[in-house]
Formats: structure tokens, C-alpha cells, sequence
């Protein structure tokens, strides 16, 4: 079986060249259970193949058939993983084609309207991969399990998914020693799964789900201990969606980091709630160099909280960044624009709340209503929703990776909201935070910022030609809003915060 990673080379245009290389997280543990049940799985990943497919035909000739290629699929890997599909089923059409991950478990039905795809697995692959392998590979009748998608005829049948999720408690370290190529970036952990909240905008728990379970505090440890030793890792991000969920685990973790003397060869970050902050836990992770702290804020408008069902107030924000500041973290956030009730008000406010809580870091992305969130059924049935090609355009991005000359059309835009104008929002605050020497000279000093999405590195020409581009942006932004006066921001404000921020806060 050989496990896929399909990925557009170029998706984040100008920015790629920045975005370190992550290591593609759900096929690493499905690979790792797998081995724990005597199964060889391989993996290719495009993002670092030269030539994907020949890599995969000079594997196969390694392998028993039938062969099984299993893709992870993103919804902004789709459209690749569906013309590599389609080129292997070609090659060797008595092969298995299997779609696994967040968009073939929001969208199963799609997914095997294509005619060379013969399964899908919803949620959690671990236990349906090795069933299925067996079954397969032991002639045997693989309809019977749980949470898979298959075609009989010309019919589609729908297993259930089991009712509960894989437990974490008998979990084993992740295989890190399996992602070699150099252009990966390994410095991450992934300690829990699962989010109990419910916002509307997030499909972190399509396939992991409400149940939070974390993998036992030990193998956490050995974990860091391999990155650092064998790995040369100094800076570790958690890439759990809600770091902070259970206590008690946390002090364990922290009490376990210092006692190996971790805390003294490495750094961590991780992505909290707001609303799970306080002062013994920041002040506990603060002693175990836990020095970066992810909220996302997504708003400063507390009836968009409540429409949004993030559960947690602006004022739960504003004190989370506090506290966290008081404690010596740095603290990034994001903010969602265009979300059902958005208005150039409300941006405007979150633009004013980004300088007031003097954040390091912070992202001003465009809602994008992922299939099988709450958001995504709110902008169909708003008669809202608009999916280019292979959703060629869900990005909650592009305003700002996009040439100024091609912009990517929104795949949402909430009633009362023009386009136009939400563009040029989220431009405007991003060169209202950006444009300050201090913030600049963060994001420019390589290693300053230990943001694992966002490197300038020593790319020297690509950092040209995105200047270039940025400033033609700004140019543009310039002229829609004061000679064009198409949006709402006013020469005054747009001169009196580029002003503040470049000369006075200096
Ligand atoms: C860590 C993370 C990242 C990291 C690393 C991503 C990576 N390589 O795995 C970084 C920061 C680089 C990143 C980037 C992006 N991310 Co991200 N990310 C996550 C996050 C927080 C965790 C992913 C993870 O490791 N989960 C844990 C593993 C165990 O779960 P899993 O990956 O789903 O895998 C399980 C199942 O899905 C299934 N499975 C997976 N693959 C397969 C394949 C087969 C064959 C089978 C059978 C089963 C199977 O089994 C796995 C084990 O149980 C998720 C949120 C979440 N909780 O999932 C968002 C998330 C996946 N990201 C998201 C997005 C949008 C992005 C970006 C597009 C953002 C951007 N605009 O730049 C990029 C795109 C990256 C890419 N390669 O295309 C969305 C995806 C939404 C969607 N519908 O596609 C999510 C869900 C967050 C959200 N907004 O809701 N991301
Ligand atoms: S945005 Fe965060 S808190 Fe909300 S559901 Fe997603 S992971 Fe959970």
C-alpha cells in the first residue's frame, strides 16, 4: 500500500518559497499504526518528489498486487490528488483507489462520482486502513467496515463510522525518522486530538472529532528528546487545535520537560482558546520555555462571536493576550474577515484591537466555508456559496498571496459585504500592522519569529520579487481607496496609521 500525498506545487504563489515544508501529519500516524499491525505502508509525498510519479511506478514494483494508493486529501488538494488518481488507475487500472481525510469525509458522495475511485474513508484511517489491507489482501469481504464509502454497481453505500474515536492512550512515538528529505520542516508535536467546541467556520473536527484525547505524556517527551537529539530541533510547535483543553495533563507535560532538562536546549509554541487561559497554567509554561502563544481571536465584535459559536467573548480575548504578554509570551492571532454578519465596521474594529493588544504576529485571512462545516451550509443556503472548478478558489488567503491582477474570487461573501471592499479590508490591515519597523524587522530576522508557516530564510531573490509584489498591492490599495474612493477608508486614516505606525511608535 503506498499512501499519497497530493499536493499543488505552487498554491501559496509568491509566499511558497517561505513556507517551510510540513510533514504530512495524518499519513505519518496512519503508517505508524499500521507497522504497529505488521503492515508496510510507503509514502510519497509531492511536495517533495522531484517526479512523483515515477517514484510511485518504481515502488510498485516492489509491491504485491493488488496495489493500493491511498490519497490524504485537503480540500486544497484535491484538485491534485484527483489527476494523480486518475494517472495511476490508468497505469493500472486492476489497482485500488482510496480517498481518505477532511474533504473525502465531508464529501463522499463526490468523491466517488469519479469513476476510478473505488473507496473512501471517513474520519480517523487507522483501524479502517489495516481492515481494509487485510481484507485485501486476504480475499476477503471488505464491505462490513466500519466508516468506509464504496461503490456496488452504480450504487453508493455508506458504512457508519464506529461510534467512537481511536483511543491515544496505547499510542506510540510518531515516525519521524521516515521524513528524511531536508526540505521538511520537523520541528512540530501533535499531542491531542479531537475539539469540543462547535464554531461554525472550522473543520478541524470532520475527522478527529468532538471526543479530545491526548497520547500519553511519555511518548510525548520521547518525542522531544529524538527531535532535539537526532534532529537537531530547538523549537517545537504543538499542532494540536486546543493545546489547553486538560489541565492536569498540562502540568504533567511541564513538570516532564523539566525534569529532562528539555526546557534548556528547546523552545515551544502551541494554539490555545482564550477562554482556556490563566495565570498558574501561562505561568507554568512559561518556566518550561513555552515562549509562543496562537490565539484565534477571529473577531472584536461579540454578537459575530455569538453568530460565529466560538463560545468565548472579545473580553476573554483581550485579557487571554494580557495576561499572556504580562507573562513574557509572544503572541500571534488571526482574525476571519467576511464571516456571516461581518461589516468594513467591524474590520475596522479588529484592526483597532490588533494594535491595542500590541500583537507580534497576526493573519487577516477570508472566511472560507470548508465542505462540512456549518458555514459551508449557511453560504449554500444562502444562495452564497461559489466553488470555482475543483474548488480551485478556497483559500482563506489569496487576498494576499494573489498578483495585484488576478484576484481569486471569494468562495463566500456575507450579505450587506461587497468583495471588493473585503479585499481591500484585509489589505489595509495587514499593511496597518505590517507597516511599523518593529513588526518588519520581526518578520525579516530569520529564526526571530519561530512561526512554522512563515520563514524569510536566506531567499533573497524570491524576498525581491515579493516585496515587488507587496508594494504594488500597496499602491493599488492607494489608489482604490483615495482616488477611486472605492472603499471606505479615507486618505486621512490611511496616511495617519501608516504614519503612526512607520514614524511615531518608533
Ligand atoms: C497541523 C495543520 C497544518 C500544518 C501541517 C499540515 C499537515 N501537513 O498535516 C500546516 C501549518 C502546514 C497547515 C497548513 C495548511 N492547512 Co492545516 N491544519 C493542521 C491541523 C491543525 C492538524 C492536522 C493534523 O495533523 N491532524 C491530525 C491528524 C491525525 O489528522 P488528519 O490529518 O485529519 O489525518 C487523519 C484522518 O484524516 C485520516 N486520513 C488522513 N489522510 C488519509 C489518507 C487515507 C488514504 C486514509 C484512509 C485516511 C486518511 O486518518 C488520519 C489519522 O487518523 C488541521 C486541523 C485538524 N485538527 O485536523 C488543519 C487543517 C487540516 N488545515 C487546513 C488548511 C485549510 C490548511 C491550509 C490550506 C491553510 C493555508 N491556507 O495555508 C494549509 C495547506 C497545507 C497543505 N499541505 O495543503 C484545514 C483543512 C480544511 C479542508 N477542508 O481542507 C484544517 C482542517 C483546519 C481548518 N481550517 O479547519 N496545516
Ligand atoms: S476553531 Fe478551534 S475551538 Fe473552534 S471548533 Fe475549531 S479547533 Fe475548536
Amino acid at each position: 500500500m503506498i499512501l499519497i500525498n497530493s499536493s499543488p506545487r505552487n498554491a501559496l504563489k509568491y509566499f511558497q518559497p517561505f513556507i517551510p515544508v510540513s510533514v504530512p501529519v495524518g499519513i505519518g500516524f496512519l503508517i505508524s499504526y499500521a507497522a504497529r499491525h505488521n503492515i508496510k505502508i510507503h509514502c510519497v509525498d509531492e511536495q517533495v518528489e522531484e517526479d512523483t510519479l515515477q517514484r510511485i511506478i518504481t515502488l510498485t514494483a516492489t509491491l504485491k498486487k493488488p496495489y493500493i494508493f491511498g490519497f490524504s486529501v485537503l480540500t486544497s488538494t484535491l484538485s491534485s490528488a484527483l489527476i494523480l488518481s486518475k494517472q495511476l488507475k490508468t497505469l493500472y487500472p486492476d489497482s485500488i483507489i482510496m480517498f481518505g481525510g477532511i474533504h473525502p469525509t465531508a464529501e463522499p458522495d463526490e468523491i466517488l462520482s469519479h469513476p476510478h475511485i473505488d473507496i473512501v474513508v471517513k474520519g480517523e484511517g487507522e483501524e479502517p486502513v489495516v481492515e481494509f489491507y487485510n481484507a485485501v489482501k486476504n480475499n476477503k469481504d471488505y464491505t462490513q467496515i466500519h466508516g468506509i464509502s464504496y461503490k456496488q454497481g452504480s450504487e453508493i453505500i455508506h458504512n457508519k463510522r464506529s461510534l467512537s474515536h481511536i483511543s491515544l492512550d496505547d499510542d506510540t512515538p510518531f515516525p519521524y525518522y521516515l521524513f528524511t528529505n531536508p526540505k521538511y520542516e520537523l520541528g512540530f508535536v501533535m499531542s491531542s486530538r479531537g475539539c469540543p467546541y462547535d464554531c461554525i467556520f472550522c473543520s478541524n473536527r470532520i475527522t478527529t472529532g468532538k471526543q479530545y484525547r491526548h497520547r500519553p505524556t511519555n511518548i510525548i517527551i520521547e518525542e522531544l528528546k529524538t527531535l532535539n537529539s537526532e534532529h537537531g530541533v530547538t523549537n517545537v510547535g504543538f499542532y494540536d487545535d486546543n493545546f489547553l483543553v486538560n489541565k492536569p495533563r498540562i502540568y504533567n507535560l511541564v513538570e516532564q520537560i523539566k525534569k529532562n532538562n528539555l526546557h534548556k536546549k528547546m523552545s515551544f509554541d502551541f494554539q490555545a482558546r482564550a477562554d482556556n487561559v490563566d495565570e498558574p497554567i501561562l505561568e507554568a509554561l512559561r518556566s518550561a520555555s513555552f515562549n509562543g502563544i496562537f490565539f484565534g481571536i477571529e473577531t472584536a465584535d461579540d454578537n459575530m462571536m455569538l453568530t460565529i459559536k466560538k463560545g468565548e467573548t472579545v473580553t476573554d480575548c483581550i485579557n487571554a493576550v494580557q495576561l499572556a504578554k504580562k507573562y513574557g509570551f509572544r503572541v500571534n492571532a488571526t482574525f476571519i474577515y467576511a464571516l456571516p454578519g461581518d461589516s468594513h465596521e467591524i474590520r475596522m474594529k479588529c484592526i483597532a484591537l490588533t494594535n491595542m493588544l500590541q500583537l507580534d504576529l497576526v493573519r487577516f485571512n477570508n472566511a472560507t466555508p470548508y465542505p462540512g462545516t456549518e458555514l459551508f451550509n449557511i453560504a449554500k443556503s444562502q444562495n452564497r456559496l461559489y466553488i470555482k472548478n475543483t474548488y480551485d478558489n478556497f483559500s482563506a488567503v489569496s487576498t494576499f498571496i494573489e498578483p495585484p491582477w488576478s484576484p481569486t474570487p471569494f468562495a463566500y461573501v456575507p450579505l450587506g459585504n461587497t468583495e471588493a471592499e473585503i479585499r481591500r479590508d484585509i489589505l489595509y490591515s495587514y499593511f496597518s500592522f505590517y507597516l511599523n519597523l518593529t513588526r518588519l524587522k520581526h518578520v525579516f530576522t530569520p529564526g526571530e519569529t519561530n512561526d512554522k508557516w512563515f520563514s524569510i530564510g536566506k531567499h533573497i531573490l524570491p524576498t525581491l520579487i515579493l516585496s515587488s509584489i507587496l508594494m504594488l498591492k500597496f499602491v493599488q490599495l492607494f489608489y482604490y481607496s483615495t482616488i477611486k474612493k472605492e472603499t471606505r477608508i479615507s486618505l486621512k486614516f490611511f496616511l495617519s496609521v501608516f504614519k503612526e505606525n512607520l514614524y511615531i511608535k518608533q
